[in-house]
């Protein structure tokens, strides 16, 4: 190639990759990222606000026409809740247990092709695949990106059907749990090679037969699928490799190939049923705005943990359903310790991770290296031992802050995660709405009046109501849902009216 095409190609890369970092951060500049890691178990409400430019740019890919870097150039009055997102925030502590097997000569460390394997992956071969010495295959990109063996059984725990597909199989970690707890699996992937470690890999754990292994781009897959009825689809897309925590955040747009956006599109066009693996620092307002495109009122978004050297957030895993609406607000978190055999042992634990990591000595600094490093983990397992005489009741939150007639980032979790019924869900969603949105500290008769109605209506219309609200300006939340719930819902409206009439006879007639 002529120096002069090399140096305009290289050119072309540099000023994509910068736009690309200009258009994310300011993305991040109009609304900070919502990030798993403040979340609290329970149930929150994401509220995303874009720009039409960036709403295009995330859905689309479309790039916009100014230069999108001073985010005081973009147009504040085009600022807009693109819709309202509940999520249901669990917590899964992971306890690996894979001694290594008996009787079995380790071979020495592997080389793959030409390139070494870090020692810091191959120190955790046994996380990946606990069955690693009879023979499995890894490529350099599996080192990176294959699910541990303890999240893949875990999903696979949670995904118990007759037709599983796994958009993006690589050399199979998800595809062969999937097997043991499903009846039949459609493991897709780009990369033929792969796709043969992977039946190798399936071979090894005796589920090759159960997994029909399909050489295609998923997107072309799912368009042209007519196999069994798919129950569920999981995708578990490239995250821009382990450069990736380099950001502060991670966005869906991230990665050009392949496309996320179109990956689940395809998912969610084969089965209302998809399970999607991102990192621990997705801006989960993205994913919210992903939920409302495809129809879903709400996604669970659980977040993984690994216990050793100390609990520490390792990745999410969302999963978008309908069921989800009509499931209980998690209240606890799990802690399963999954061995080499299929036996675990399941604990109920009570205080959430980040609340243990909200404790005073824990303070900022501590919270800053959380994740980062072992260096950083270390330090937090010093702060929490050094705390285990203080109670971990009673100590007080700050209340994050809320700018004037803006929603909160964070909300608190409804009713206490005592939530287990459809109809709990939606009062604690209509609760969650009404702190966050309400202008006034004091409880006025417009708010307490919303909140009846909200807790009416069904789920997805109580949040487009809320976000109409959200989006009439000059005026208070309570009173303008209100108005479009009388609007919109005459007979809800009626109903949660005849109510309060009744109430208040009721108390005159007692007085
Ligand atoms: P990791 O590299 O083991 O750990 O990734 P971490 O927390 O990123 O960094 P460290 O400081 O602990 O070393 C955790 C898990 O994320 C991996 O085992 C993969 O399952 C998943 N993962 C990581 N990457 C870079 C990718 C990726 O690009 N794609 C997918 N699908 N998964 C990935």
């Amino acid at each position: 190639m002529e120096p002069e095409h090399c140096r305009n190609e290289l050119n072309a890369l540099v000023c994509d990759f910068v736009e690309r970092l200009c258009l994310k951060a300011s993305c991040a500049a109009l609304q900070p990222p919502l990030l798993a890691e403040k979340l609290p178990l329970g149930l929150s409400v994401a509220a995303p606000k874009r720009t039409a430019a960036s709403l295009r740019w995330l859905l689309r890919g479309e790039r916009p026409a100014n230069a999108p870097c001073d985010p005081s150039e973009q147009e504040e009055a085009g600022l807009a809740v693109v819709d309202l997102c509940a999520l249901l925030v669990s917590e899964t502590v992971l306890v690996h247990y894979t001694p290594r097997p008996k009787g079995i000569t380790p071979p020495p460390i592997q080389q793959s092709g030409e390139e070494a394997i870090d020692e810091k992956y191959w120190k955790r071969r046994y996380n990946y695949f606990a069955r690693f010495d009879e023979g499995i295959r890894m490529d350099p990109g599996a080192w990176f990106e294959v699910t541990p063996e303890s999240v893949a059984r875990h999903i696979a725990d949670r995904f118990q059907y007759d037709t599983v597909v796994d958009g993006t199989c690589g050399v199979g970690g998800n595809a062969i749990q999937f097997a043991m707890t499903s009846r039949s699996v459609v493991a897709v992937d780009t990369d033929a090679q792969r796709l043969a470690d992977a039946r190798h890999n399936a071979r090894i754990y005796g589920v090759a037969d159960r997994i029909r292994f399909v050489h295609d781009d998923f997107v072309k897959f799912a368009d042209n699928y007519t196999g069994a009825p798919v129950d569920a689809v999981f995708l578990s897309p490239p995250w821009g490799g382990p450069g990736h925590l380099d950001c502060p955040h991670f966005s869906l747009r991230d990665v050009q190939v392949p496309d996320i956006m179109q990956l689940f599109a395809a998912a969610a066009k084969l089965c209302p049923r998809v399970a999607l693996y991102l990192p621990r620092h997705t801006d989960l307002h993205e994913v919210a705005i992903l939920a409302a495109q495809h129809g879903f009122p709400a996604v669970e978004v659980e977040k993984v943990f690994f216990q050793h050297p100390t609990p520490h957030l390792k990745l999410v895993v969302v999963y978008f359903s309908s069921d989800v609406a009509q499931q209980g607000i998690p209240k606890s978190i799990t802690q399963k310790s999954v061995g080499r055999d299929r036996a675990q042992r399941l604990m109920q634990s009570k205080a959430s991770v980040p609340e243990l990591l909200s404790a005073s000595a824990a303070g900022v600094l501590l919270r800053a290296v959380y994740c980062r490093s072992y260096l950083g983990r270390f330090v937090v397992s010093l702060a929490l031992r050094l705390e285990e005489g203080e109670s971990v009741t009673g100590r007080t939150c700050k209340a994050p802050h809320r700018g004037q007639g803006q929603p909160r980032q964070r909300l608190r979790s409804g009713g206490k995660g005592s939530c287990s019924n459809p109809v709990e869900i939606q009062r604690a969603t209509a609760q969650n709405l009404c702190e966050a949105f309400g202008t006034t500290a004091v409880e006025s008769d417009a708010l307490v009046s919303a909140r009846e109605l909200l807790a009416e209506v069904p789920l997805t219309n109580a949040l487009t109501l809320a976000k109409n609200a959200v989006q009439a300006s000059g005026e208070d939340f309570g009173k303008s849902i209100l108005r479009l719930g009388r609007e919109k819902y005459p007979e809800a409206y009626r109903m949660v009216l005849d109510k309060r009439k009744a109430e208040l006879m009721a108390r005159t007639a007692l007085t």
